[in-house]
This record gives C-alpha cells, sequence and structure tokens, in this order.
C-alpha cells in the first residue's frame, strides 16, 4: 500500500472514532507529537510533586498528612500510567527521562513556582488539578489507545486530589482572618500561571491544528481555558475569594466570562527555563534519577540472574 493509502486509511480510522493502537500503521508525525506531548505530560506528573511533596512533614494535621501523602504518590503512578504509554510508541523511558533531565523535555510552566505556604496546597489542587482535569477529561477520548486509558484512570484520582484542595481553601476562606488571607494570597499567586497551563492561545498554539485533525487533542487551548475560568469563577465566589483580575465580568451575550489579558511573557520565561524554581526542580530530579541508580542496577542484575 502507498503511503497516501496508509495515511488515508488513518485518516478514516481517526474520523470514525476507532482507536489508533501501538501497532497500527501511523504517520511518524503523529507518533512524534504523541512522544513530545505524552512525555511533557509523564514529566509534568514527577516534577509536579516536588513543590507539594515540600509541604507533607508540614501538614497542619493527620487527616491533611495522610491525603496529601496519597495525593503525591498518585502523581508519581500518574507519571507510571504515561512513561508506559509514551513506551508503546517505541521510545525508551531512560531516553524520555534523558530528556527531561538535561532540559531538552518541556514539563508544565506551573510546577516552577513556589509553594509558600499550606494555603498555597489548597490553590495547587483547587486550580492546578482542576485545569489538568479540565484538560485530561478531553484527553480521555484523545485517538491514541494507551494514553486515552491512562487518561481515565487518571481523571478519577485527579478529581479527588481537586476536591480535596478545594476543601482546604474552603475551610481557610471561613476560618480567621489572617487564615483567610493566606488563602487569598494563594489564589492571587497561583491564578494567572493556572491559565497559562492550557498553553498559548489559538492563534500561537504551532500543534493545535495538527493534534486537533488527529483528535490527539479534542478541544483547542482557548476553548479549554475559557471552561476553566466558567467552572472556577463560581466557586471561588461561594468560598468569598476575588480573582485577581479586574476584567473579569460574566457577559450574558457570550455565555462565558470574559478576562484580562494574560502575560505571555511570563508564560515564555518560565517555560524557557527562567522561573522562580526551575532549576532547583531539574537538579531535584537529576539528583533523585543519581539516588536511584543502584536500585535499577540490582533489579536489572537480579533480573539478569534469574533469567540465566
Ligand atoms: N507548560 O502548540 P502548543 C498535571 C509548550 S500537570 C510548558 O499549544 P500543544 C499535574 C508546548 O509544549 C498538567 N510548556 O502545544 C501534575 C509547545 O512547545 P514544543 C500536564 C507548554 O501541545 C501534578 C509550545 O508551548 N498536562 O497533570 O498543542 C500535580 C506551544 O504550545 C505549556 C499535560 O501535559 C505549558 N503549560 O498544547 C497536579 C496535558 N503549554 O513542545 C497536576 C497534555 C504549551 O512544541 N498536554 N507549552 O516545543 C496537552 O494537552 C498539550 O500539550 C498542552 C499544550 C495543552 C499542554
Amino acid at each position: 500500500m502507498s503511503e497516501q493509502n496508509h495515511e488515508n486509511l488513518f485518516q478514516q480510522k481517526v474520523d470514525n472514532e476507532i482507536k489508533i493502537e501501538p501497532k497500527d500503521w501511523m504517520p511518524e508525525k503523529y507518533r512524534k507529537q504523541l512522544i513530545r506531548q505524552i512525555s511533557q505530560h509523564a514529566h509534568s506528573e514527577i516534577v509536579g510533586m516536588l513543590p507539594e511533596g515540600n509541604w507533607i512533614t508540614r501538614a497542619p494535621n493527620l487527616r491533611r498528612k495522610v491525603a496529601l501523602l496519597a495525593k503525591v504518590q498518585d502523581e508519581a503512578g500518574h507519571g507510571v500510567y504515561l512513561y508506559s504509554a509514551c513506551e508503546t510508541l517505541g521510545i525508551d523511558r531512560t531516553e524520555l527521562l534523558d530528556q527531561l533531565h538535561t532540559g531538552k523535555a518541556k514539563y508544565s510552566n506551573i510546577f516552577n513556582y513556589p509553594t509558600l505556604t499550606w494555603a498555597d496546597i489548597g490553590a495547587v489542587g483547587w486550580l492546578v488539578d482542576g485545569a489538568a482535569i479540565m484538560n485530561q477529561v478531553m484527553l480521555q477520548r484523545t485517538s491514541y489507545g494507551p494514553y486515552s486509558r491512562a487518561m481515565v484512570r487518571i481523571c478519577k484520582e485527579e478529581s479527588f486530589h481537586n476536591r480535596q484542595g478545594f476543601e482546604i481553601m474552603t475551610v481557610l476562606a471561613r476560618g480567621t482572618p489572617d487564615q483567610k488571607q493566606m488563602a487569598q494570597d494563594a489564589l492571587n499567586r497561583w491564578w494567572w500561571p493556572s491559565l497559562m497551563m492550557f498553553g498559548p492561545s489559538d492563534e500561537n498554539s504551532p500543534n493545535t491544528a495538527e493534534l486537533i485533525k488527529w483528535k490527539v487533542k479534542r478541544e483547542t487551548n482557548d476553548e479549554v481555558r475559557q471552561r476553566f475560568i466558567d467552572r472556577t469563577i463560581p466557586q471561588g465566589e461561594i468560598i468569598g475569594l476575588t480573582f485577581p483580575d479586574p476584567d473579569l465580568k460574566w457577559n450574558p451575550a457570550r455565555n462565558h466570562y470574559d478576562f484580562g489579558k494574560i502575560n505571555w511573557e511570563e508564560f515564555y520565561n518560565v517555560v524557557k527555563g527562567n522561573g522562580p524554581c526551575n532549576r532547583e526542580r531539574l537538579q531535584a530530579r537529576v539528583k533523585a534519577n543519581e539516588d536511584g541508580k543502584w536500585v535499577r542496577e540490582a533489579a536489572a542484575a537480579f533480573a539478569a540472574k534469574k533469567a540465566n
């Protein structure tokens, strides 16, 4: 069969909502795009453990500690599902991790900001997991089978994370004036970076058109960002917090909230490695990889001995 025929058949499958599986023919660019997106997603999960892990020993009580511990552990699991899904595309996990450690691969902008107070853990669960879910619910219907199936499980766990974050924010917002101020300060700092998580606006997103055509992404960055805003504003209002955007206003004609301009210069600066915590995050991952080397070597030696 000619390359063109293969490509037509592939597109027909995608259009008919038939999942693409690892052994199916796929355009080389589809494979590359998936490796880029899934690995960036996997890296985000494991780097995302760092800002939250920072608060495990300082959680205010046992109940909070147990929930946070479980959440951070879940993120490690998500990384594992996603690296496995990525490996079905013919790339090795070691290579993917090398790309992370050498700064070649991206991970989500959001994890380059510090978690300064306990309220940040609430804000991360509410806003960061909230934004991640909004994106991931759409990705449950992505055209690549292994990615889609990983997303179904991840979404279930992320919903729990989101509720645990909102509950922390609710308790603080209804607590003492100092606690309320702490929650408000966390919202002020995390709001705009959370909106950036959905990626650049559609007119500046080089990958969106191709990803939509192949149904890797089912909606554009701006569409998912708008849904997140529409869903989140009433939640903040209900607990008495205000959003740090003077242009935020319900627009009945659009049936959506209007919002202010996102600082894209900040986004690109963070993505290029110049955010407040980029260096610290990468160093922590490189160190974890080096510290775990003896475990991987021992496991490989054990497996080789068993095979003989
Ligand atoms: N951060 O053409 P575009 C989580 C890059 S965390 C950094 O629109 P695309 C969690 C993009 O890679 C959520 N870089 O890209 C974990 C591209 O550069 P390259 C992680 C970003 O792919 C722990 C360039 O900008 N979720 O779950 O069409 C605790 C142009 O962008 C970002 C995922 O990764 C960003 N935010 O759309 C709690 C979901 N955005 O690669 C939560 C899977 C864009 O061409 N990924 N860039 O050099 C996606 O859905 C899509 O890849 C994106 C971007 C919507 C993120």
